[in-house]
């Protein structure tokens, strides 16, 4: 029988990639907490700190070392084996999960390698260093790029389509997230709502675990490959 899954990603996805998580090393960054870097009013007072950030995960991204996992290799064959449809919902801005296969992303907090236009609107992607004195390749505007990156406080991208699957999915499952963020932590409660199956597969218990009906724990080049497998074989 056809099946509706949506599966919701995070930072634990990537760190068997080698991407430290937002909470690892006590989630500190140049002696900043992400949390403070990651905001419209971070970048309004010292853009240059906030280019920085984002130019040292892009130089990492991309430095021919950090590649998909199994995790992410698990989740592309469970999108093209799967009788039905998948939605991958991620909370990540790498492109670890299209580069091992997966189709159908939808990046809910926006991509490391795309940045945006303050003056055009433009999405254009640049997979190298962006600053002040970067022009707009559409409209040609000097210091006018952003990272095409939801920060807190922003509205994160695709919410209708992604309110829409979880009312439909018949299983939720969230991989490597703390359930620490909004809105996106709150999609499980919405799913079970809707009469979905839904499973949490994370390192450790995420703050919202128990509002999970199954929990798998362990590192998620191990646990997800195991669960596709099983659902593939279900
Ligand atoms: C919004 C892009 C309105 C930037 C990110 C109180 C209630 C409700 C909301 C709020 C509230 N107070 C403040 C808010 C709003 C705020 C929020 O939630 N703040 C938090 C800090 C409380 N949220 C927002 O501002 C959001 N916008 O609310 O708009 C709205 C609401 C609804 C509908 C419309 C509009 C926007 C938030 C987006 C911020 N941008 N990312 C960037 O990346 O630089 S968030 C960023 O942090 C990540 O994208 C990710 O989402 C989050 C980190 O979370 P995780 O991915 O879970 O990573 P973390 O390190 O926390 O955990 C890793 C997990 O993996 C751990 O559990 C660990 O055990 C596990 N793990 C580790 N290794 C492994 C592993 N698991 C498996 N295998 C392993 N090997």
């Amino acid at each position: 029988m056809a099946r509706s899954i949506v599966i919701l990603t995070g930072a634990g996805m990537s760190a068997e990639s080698g991407i430290a998580t937002f909470r690892d090393s006590d989630g500190l960054w140049e002696n900043h907490r992400p949390e403070d870097v990651a905001t419209p009013e971070a970048f309004a007072a010292d853009p240059d700190l906030v280019h920085r950030f984002y130019n040292a995960r892009r130089r990492q991204l991309t430095d021919g070392v950090v590649a998909p996992n199994a995790a992410h290799v698990a989740l592309a064959r469970l999108e093209h084996e799967l009788d039905g449809d998948l939605l991958l919902v991620t909370q990540n801005i790498d492109d670890l999960h299209e580069r091992a296969g997966s189709a159908n992303v939808l990046h809910m907090h926006g991509e490391l390698l795309r940045s945006r236009c303050r003056a055009c609107d433009s999405v254009s992607e640049f997979r190298g260093d962006v600053d002040a004195s970067t022009r707009c390749p559409v409209c040609g505007t000097e210091g006018e790029m952003r990272p095409h990156v939801v920060w807190f406080g922003e509205i994160p991208l695709g919410m209708d389509q992604i309110f829409t699957a979880l009312e439909r999915c018949d299983v939720f499952a969230a991989v490597g997230t703390s359930g620490n963020v909004y809105p996106a932590a709150g999609f499980v409660q919405m799913a079970r709502a809707a009469g979905a199956h839904t499973v949490e597969l994370n390192l450790e218990p995420s703050w919202v675990n128990t509002d999970f009906e199954e929990t798998r724990l362990g590192p998620a080049g191990t646990v997800v490959p195991q669960w596709v497998d099983e659902v593939l074989g279900a």
